[in-house]
């Protein structure tokens, strides 16, 4: 799915801003006609979940219910099709312009979008959404399982509502739908592979424009019904990795006779990336991973999208020596991922599966939930040269019925980008079946902290031979993906002592000195970047988890400052 984009051809109005916002917490307004119009309302910032906003609502899961009123601008339905595009909405969402129906989705961290050209009137359209999270096992993430409140089976808070930008785009009658691009590299020459399809068949040629670093290349293809594809080669062309992320610029145009009808442009990064043995190859030669598991996660916007906090985050990052991090526990937004091109982040992108329990009678509907995850995001972000690899999911629970589950989603995977490596995070070690066909395994780790508490010796000599018996058993990169320790800022203790600053250092170091003991471990992602809102539950002080190395504010803990010496290349273990 291309992000809305303006040119000469293609327009799009940003609806954020403070919308109508009404709870119904009684589940009256579908009978009452709200989606007509709702009274009685108060504003809301959108986007922003609804949880923080206000004094009230912080634990209140839905349904609630959106409203906004806009214009079309003038001249956009000529030869154009108009769409309502949502960034992301938790949990359901459904959608009435006008008072009537337009649409429905379900998941909370995906883009969809709607039709809405024969529905749209000059002045005065009405929006209205109803939005419901309320928890329930059936749901990915699922809801209910955990003795946390509210009830979730995932350790972060379920924030609600509409998180990311409205968008209402327009783009003319038939034009480009899709564009893959699949950079790779011969003999030096860089190559991008384009497909491109259009909403409609009707045209006769498409134009496909490279520019950047001195060049231009141009291929003039004819297109077959809906669909084309050129080749593009680029000589001595620069490639894209953490240290160069230089992106050339393509530019698709649509051609009806010989008249330039539609046009998309995108930022195209040369890498190739692959799984040759126990290594990670970036263009050929070997990457190891530093970076972090994190969170969209802020005070008061909850989840939401929130421009100077991604700069932020991506600074703190660049500040401590990271080169790469997960989207852990489902996509993050369309900004963070472009950001990650330009300033050279390799992104192991994952699908909102966290805490898959496979029940008898939630395990059908998780699968199909989980089959349209992965379809939409692979199609959000298969044109990103940062996404080096596919997470499949995190944590599931230990399942007899888990390997087929996750095949199928694999192969999903695999119709849709044959190029990246596939993965799944899991804590079950050996015993992960799901690693006999995935390319690269992410293991997380807490020994020291919840198994060994208050020993992080004892945790990582544990550790070490259950890393080898995995490499063993499957014979792959390995990369741990999670390993950290809670730590409450200003906790302070000699000898180290479980939540003080002293201690998160003292398991950094001692799992860091491990991991690089093993040629076969590929990468350290430290969980987490910052602290993070969860539900309220006994092992989580004030309703946060605290392995963040920074605080929720974005200050650093002692910990920071021992990660950016060892990241950027300090020997501090000799
Ligand atoms: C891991 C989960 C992560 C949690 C972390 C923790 O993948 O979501 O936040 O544990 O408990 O198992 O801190």
């Amino acid at each position: 799915m291309l992000y809305p984009q303006r040119n000469q051809y293609r327009q799009f109005i940003d609806l954020s801003g403070f919308w109508d916002f009404k709870p119904d917490p009684n589940n009256i307004g579908l009978n009452e006609n709200w989606n007509k119009g709702i009274e009685n309302t108060e504003p809301i910032a959108v986007p922003g979940s609804w949880n923080d906003q206000f004094s009230n609502y912080r634990d209140f899961m839905g349904p609630a219910w959106y409203q906004t009123k806009f214009d079309m601008p003038r001249g956009w339905l000529n030869g154009n099709h108009v769409f309502l595009r949502f960034g992301s909405v938790n949990y359901l969402a459904d959608v009435w312009l006008n008072g009537e129906k337009i649409g429905a989705h379900e998941g909370g961290h995906l883009p969809f979008e709607f039709e809405i050209t024969a529905k749209i009137k000059k002045a005065e359209n009405l929006l209205v959404l109803r939005v419901d999270n309320t928890l329930s096992r059936t749901q990915v993430p699922p809801g209910g399982v955990r003795q946390n409140y509210p009830g979730t089976n995932y350790d972060f808070f379920p924030f609600c509502g509409i998180q990311r930008p409205v968008l209402l785009y327009c783009m003319p009658e038939g034009g480009i739908k899709d564009i893959f691009v699949i950079p790779s590299i011969e003999n030096g020459t860089g190559v991008a592979t384009v497909s491109m399809e259009t909403l409609e068949e009707g045209f006769n040629e498409a134009r496909f424009i490279i520019t950047g670093f001195g060049k231009e290349i141009t291929e003039k293809v004819s297109m077959e019904g809906t669909q084309t594809k050129a080749i593009l080669k680029i000589p001595n062309a620069k490639f894209w990795s953490p240290e160069t992320p230089h992106l050339y610029f393509l530019r698709v145009e649509l051609l009806k006779q010989e008249k330039i009808w539609d046009s998309y442009s995108l930022n195209v990064g040369i890498r190739t990336f692959e799984v040759k043995g126990d290594n990670l190859l970036l263009n050929g030669k070997p990457i190891y991973l530093k970076g972090f598991g994190r969170h969209e996660d802020f005070p008061v916007v909850g989840r939401s999208f929130l421009a100077p906090l991604i700069i932020k985050d991506y600074s703190l990052m660049k500040w401590i020596g990271a080169n790469s991090f997960r989207t852990s526990h489902y996509p993050y937004s369309e900004q963070m991922m472009d950001l990650a091109d330009k300033l050279g982040f390799l992104v192991i992108d994952e699908t909102p599966a966290v805490g898959l329990t496979f029940e008898k009678n939630v395990i059908d509907k998780h699968l199909s939930i989980c089959l349209q995850y992965v379809e939409e995001l692979v199609k959000r972000d298969r044109n990103h040269p940062s996404v080096i690899m596919w997470s499949l999911a995190n944590e599931p629970n230990r399942s007899t019925k888990a390997k087929e589950f996750f095949k199928t989603l694999h192969d999903k995977v695999k119709q849709l980008d044959p190029t990246r490596p596939v993965t799944l995070v899991s804590m079950i070690g050996k015993g992960e079946q799901t690693f006999e066909f995935c390319e690269v395994a992410c293991v997380n780790r807490y020994n020291g902290w919840y198994t060994q508490p208050g020993q992080i010796d004892e945790g990582i000599k544990y550790l070490s031979s259950e890393l080898d018996e995995i490499y063993e058993k499957y014979k792959k990169p390995i990369i741990l993906s999670e390993f950290g320790a809670d730590t409450i800022p200003g906790y302070h203790s000699q000898p180290p002592e479980m939540f003080t600053e002293e201690y998160q250092v003292e398991f950094l170091k001692k799992y860091i000195k491990l991991i690089r003991e093993k040629p076969y471990i590929q990468g350290e992602h430290v969980w987490n970047l910052t602290d993070f809102k969860t539900p309220q539950g006994i092992i989580r002080v004030g309703g946060f988890n605290y392995k963040g190395v920074f605080t929720r504010e974005r200050q650093p803990k002692l910990a920071a400052h021992f990660l950016r010496k060892i990241w950027k290349g300090e020997d501090i273990f000799s």
